[in-house]
């Protein structure tokens, strides 16, 4: 089992690779959304996760080694509604994974550009993970193909999603779900900090990749498919006014405003049974 796997220290040496392609996949899946779900019926129904969201395949060396990271503040059913659902699909893809949650516990506008930053900063702290999942708490996958893993590209795996009628918005749209290796995420200087409230920062981050000389890349329409858990506007996200003024100059700032400017109080680290939860204030500067 896996207790035994974890005494005996197994490496990339012990274990046969697992195979390109993970028998356990089911392709499209039925979402549905159970009332009422508690961390511990979730957590019963995933027993091979460990403390802090953590879980690797038992019996081969997984492919993708991969950090998915949520920001948060105040999205409690859906963040229980993501876990029920993320759990079980990234185990049936047989990879290594932990869930990484963000919370923005101040009182300030939220900061989702901010809160992604923080959670590369400290997910990398806790291990060498090959591959960052960005992964908006409302945006629950709906088929397994759609793998969580890198490719040589920055990802952009939110592709179809049920609000925007599974079809993308626009060409270069990079919201909701992406992916980059950390190399690339280093490379772009991570994702702006000063996005505050709700837009603008998915587009600023999209430009970061662009003037960097990638691409993007995107699963095939009929993997990247999600359902968007209904909500309104958050308080204390508004629309951010200045998107449109901030986003007309990434090409200036970019350098200097990123993961080499991020300033954030980590409050603490918990690891909970589903998920590593890090709470944290974030600065302003006024
Ligand atoms: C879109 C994008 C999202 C982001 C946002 C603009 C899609 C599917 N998603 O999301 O990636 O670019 O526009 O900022 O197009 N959150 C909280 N608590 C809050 C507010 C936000 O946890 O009070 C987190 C949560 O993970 C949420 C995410 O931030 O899913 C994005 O916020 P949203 O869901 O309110 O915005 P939405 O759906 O327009
Ligand atoms: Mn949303």
């Amino acid at each position: 089992g896996l207790e035994q796997i974890q005494a005996l220290n197994l490496t990339e040496d012990d274990l046969p690779s697992c195979p390109k392609s993970s028998p356990f996949l089911s392709g499209p899946l039925k979402v549905s959304f159970p009332l009422h779900l508690t961390m511990d019926e979730i957590a019963q129904k995933n027993p091979w996760v460990q403390m802090g969201g953590h879980y690797q395949p038992p019996n081969c060396w997984a492919l993708h080694h991969t950090a998915v990271i949520i920001p948060y503040r105040a999205r409690r059913k859906h963040l229980y509604q993501l876990l029920y659902h993320l759990h079980p699909f990234l185990q049936r893809q047989q990879i290594h994974y932990t869930i990484y949650v963000v919370h923005q516990i101040d009182n300030n506008t939220f900061n989702r550009g901010k809160l992604l930053n923080v959670g590369f900063k400290e997910a990398m702290k806790e291990n060498n993970w090959q591959c960052i999942y960005f992964h908006d708490v409302d945006l629950i996958p709906e088929d397994d193909r759609n793998v969580y893993g890198c490719s040589v590209l920055p990802m952009h795996s939110a592709v179809a999603i049920d609000k925007f009628q599974y079809k993308l918005p626009y060409q270069t749209y990079f919201g909701g779900v992406t992916a980059l290796r950390p190399t690339h995420y280093l490379k772009i200087n991570g994702f702006p900090n000063n996005y505050w409230g709700w837009g603008g920062e998915d587009d600023d981050i999209a430009s970061r990749i662009f003037l960097n000389k990638m691409f993007i890349t995107r699963p095939p329409a009929a993997f990247g498919r999600y359902r968007m858990l209904k909500h309104g506007h958050d308080k204390g996200n508004e629309v951010n006014p200045k998107r449109f003024h901030l986003l007309s100059s990434t090409h200036i700032r970019w350098r200097r405003n990123g993961i080499n400017t991020l300033n954030y109080k980590l409050l603490s680290k918990e690891q909970t049974q589903l998920y590593t939860n890090f709470t944290i204030l974030v600065w302003r500067r006024r």
